[in-house]
């Protein structure tokens, strides 16, 4: 049986992300006894808001979670490798967002509207996909199941908020200091991110492609649960605090007109058509911002080939691409009778 309600830690919780999972929990009334927020030593004694009250951030340790029974990670990937196991281990089932154990064949990558089944052969811990990756399989999966996909083709242009406060806060002051006529340092990014875009998102690989491209590549397969998916991506970072957009051209095998795709994601669980050209409206980054559907517009069909199509895809890369998709993860493991009393 499940219990009624559960002692819930966020680790990471001073962060862009686990901000952002406090809100999600509060907004959606999560059936939490207790909320523990941790972080590093830097930010212990700090306090942060959830359901109008000062909760004081407690430091992270291997010994923190004993009678935790769900632990939402967003730490980065070092923190995680480190106290996920040492979570899981106490009992408490760790639902990580970092990129440590996505591909790790005993922990499911989950996207609720899309594999939620995958939750059943959870071991402790289970890891919530790249942003960049979620907001384009909740749109592919509809698509995939009448038609099947055989190749994708993405181009992504990813907001700041991506990489955490410090970037939020890097493309404000050297956008106030280049109005101002003012030299800028770049920090956070290798280059620029005012007025600019950067073709690079995290490191790069031997092969010319970054880890960030290659996320959306081994990610898409893993949480659709079908190797023969051809994904090939170039991934931007532009000047937007919150949304990351995608450009995303597919091909199927069998036919589908825009029509029919409009049609498949009007009834897609997390979607929003937003597509009417005779009245300017399509999806956009700054009205995704706070939302927690994936918008999709530019619906059309790609006639350079037999089956294919183009649209544009945009998500709050905070909210979907991470927060809200972790706490949704809690929500079906409450749902699924899966998360229980040791
Ligand atoms: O490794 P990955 O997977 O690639 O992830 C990299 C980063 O991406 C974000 C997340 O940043 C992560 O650090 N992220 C993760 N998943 C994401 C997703 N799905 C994602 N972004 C988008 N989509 P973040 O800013 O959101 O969160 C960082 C939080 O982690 C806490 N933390 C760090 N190390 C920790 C730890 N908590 C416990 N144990 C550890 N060892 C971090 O808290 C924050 O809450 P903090 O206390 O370390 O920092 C709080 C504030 O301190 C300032 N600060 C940061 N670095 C320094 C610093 N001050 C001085 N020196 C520094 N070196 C900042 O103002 C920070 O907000
Ligand atoms: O793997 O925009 O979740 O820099 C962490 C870094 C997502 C993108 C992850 C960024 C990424 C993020």
């Amino acid at each position: 049986m499940s219990k009624k309600e559960f002692r819930v830690a966020v680790c990471g919780a001073t962060g862009a992300v686990g901000q952002e999972m406090l809100a999600t929990l509060a907004q959606r009334d999560f059936p939490a006894s207790e909320v523990i927020p941790m972080a590093s030593a830097r930010s212990a004694g700090k306090t942060v808001q959830y359901k109008g009250q000062d909760l004081t951030v407690v430091e992270m340790t291997e010994d923190s979670f004993t009678g935790i029974d769900v632990a939402l990670f967003s730490a980065g990937g070092g923190p995680s490798e480190k106290f996920a196991p040492a979570a899981a281990k106490a009992g408490c089932v760790v639902v990580d967002n970092s990129s440590a154990w996505r591909m790790d064949p005993e922990c499911p990558l989950v996207v609720p509207e899309v594999n939620p089944q995958d939750l059943d052969w959870h071991k402790g811990i289970i890891a919530n996909p790249n942003c960049s990756t979620i907001q384009m399989v909740v749109a592919l999966q509809p698509l995939h199941l009448e038609a099947g996909i055989k190749r994708v083709v993405v181009s992504t242009y990813q907001a700041v908020s991506g990489s955490g406060q410090e970037a939020i806060d890097e493309l404000e002051e050297q956008t106030r200091r280049l109005m101002n006529g003012k030299p800028i340092v770049a920090e956070v990014y290798p280059h620029q991110i005012a007025f600019n875009c950067l073709p690079q998102i995290d490191a790069f690989l031997d092969d010319g492609y970054t880890k960030e491209e290659m996320k959306m590549v081994n990610e898409t397969v893993k949480i659709m649960g079908d190797s023969n998916i051809k994904v090939t991506a170039t991934t931007v970072r532009v000047p937007v605090f919150y949304g990351h957009s995608e450009s995303v051209n597919i091909e199927t095998r069998e036919k589908l007109t825009a029509e029919d795709v409009r049609t498949l994601l009007a009834a897609a669980p997390g979607v929003t058509v937003v597509d009417y050209p005779e009245k300017l409206a399509y999806p956009m980054a700054i009205d995704s911002a706070g939302e927690d559907d994936v918008f999709v517009g530019r619906i059309r069909e790609d006639n350079t080939i037999e089956n294919g199509l183009n649209m544009w895809i945009v998500a709050d890369n905070i909210r979907k691409g991470a927060a809200l998709n972790t706490v949704q993860i809690a929500e079906t493991l409450i749902e699924r009778d899966l998360l229980r009393v040791p």
